[in-house]
């Protein structure tokens, strides 16, 4: 999954290059850059020293020393002011002047903290806002991992309008699932004609049994609906859809390896979240994701609030991605992609 959200403490990830929320003097500081300064040991500041200061949305870069990582980039973000006085632009820039330095260094993965949030007061879902998208933009140019490693889940949440709609949607959902009139019973209770409306694969096996029985369509051809896997189902939608192969892994955020791996071998069994990650890249109908799903083996349920989150946003028409994934990790789930 080319963006990832994390918990983590920075100074733990192993990656090529770590991002450091520093000051204008890279000489040091508290919050993170404290913590990557005492992490990387005396020759850190040493170097850094040598650099001359940094500009706010600039970024320099440095060898890891002793972090695991080889490189530490170094970018003061701005301070909050308000919200008038430039500051989207400037946090913007210091995402992207990070990532250009990283891709001249060759660099394939590279964690983030959220820049700016903590001393210098930008509030956190908009600075988590702010990388999401201006990460996501880099991404669909350029092959790299970026992870944004978010250190205290207490300190972030997504917008607390967003987060109660979707633990109530999760509570009307869940107690629906877990009482006598729950879907399951229900479908129990039902005739054979009402349940194949509500379950598209048991119509598609009535079909297919009486077409045996009848022998006017053969039990070959309704096979061969059957037969249709997950690669081919997908492939087939990102044509139905008119997008291109690259635009639908790019927007599902799975890497170009794992995509080249489903299309050349059509049997492909993909994870659940990869598998999901490609309904909601195609902005496929709660329908058509369930079929997709099927395909690869699996079902949403009710008595799981990682579906029932992915459900709330196809209800509601949201398929972005990364909104989603920030949804699931607020209510500290898988996140969706590879
Ligand atoms: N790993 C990951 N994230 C962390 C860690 C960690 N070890 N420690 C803190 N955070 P801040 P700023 C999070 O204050 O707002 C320094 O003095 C933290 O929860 O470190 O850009 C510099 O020298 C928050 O979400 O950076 C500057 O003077 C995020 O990192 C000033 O602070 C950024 O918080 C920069 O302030």
């Amino acid at each position: 999954m080319p963006l990832q959200i994390v918990r983590n403490d920075i100074t733990k990830m192993q990656v090529d290059a770590i991002v450091n929320a520093a000051n204008c003097s890279l000489l040091g500081g508290g919050g993170v850059d404290g913590c990557i300064h005492r992490a990387a040991g005396p020759q850190l500041l040493a170097e850094c020293k040598t650099l001359g200061g940094c500009e706010t949305g600039s970024a320099k870069i440095t060898k890891g020393y002793n972090l695991p990582c080889k490189y530490v980039i170094h970018t003061p973000g701005p301070i909050w002011r308000g919200g008038k006085s430039g500051e989207e632009q400037k946090l913007i820039s210091c995402y992207q002047s990070s990532l250009a330095l990283a891709k001249e260094h060759n660099c394939k993965t590279v964690a983030f903290p959220l820049i700016s949030s903590g001393i210098y007061g930008y509030p956190k879902a908009e600075a988590l806002r702010v990388a999401v998208n201006t990460i996501s933009s880099f991404l669909l140019e350029n092959d790299m991992t970026v992870y944004i490693v978010i250190f205290d889940l207490k300190a972030y949440r997504i917008s607390e309008k967003l987060f109660f709609d979707i633990a109530s949607y999760i509570d009307d959902n869940y107690v629906k699932s877990h009482t006598d009139d729950s879907d399951d019973i229900l479908m129990r209770r039902m005739s054979p004609q009402e349940f194949s409306q509500a379950l598209p694969c048991y119509a598609f096996f009535c079909d297919t049994f009486s077409s045996a029985m009848g022998s006017k369509k053969s039990l070959d051809e309704a096979l061969s609906k059957l037969d249709e896997t997950f690669s081919q189902m997908l492939l087939r939608k990102i044509s139905e859809k008119g997008l291109s192969e690259v635009q639908c892994y790019k927007k599902a955020n799975v890497d170009r390896k794992l995509f080249s791996k489903i299309r050349s071998n059509k049997d492909y069994k993909p994870s659940k979240a990869t598998a999901l990650a490609f309904a909601i890249a195609l902005e496929l109908s709660l329908e058509e994701t369930k079929d997709l799903l099927l395909k690869a083996g699996f079902a949403l349920s009710h008595s799981n609030k990682f579906d029932i989150i992915i459900e709330y946003f196809i209800e509601h028409g949201n398929y972005n991605i990364f909104e989603i994934n920030e949804a699931l990790f607020a209510f500290e789930q898988n996140l969706l992609g590879a």
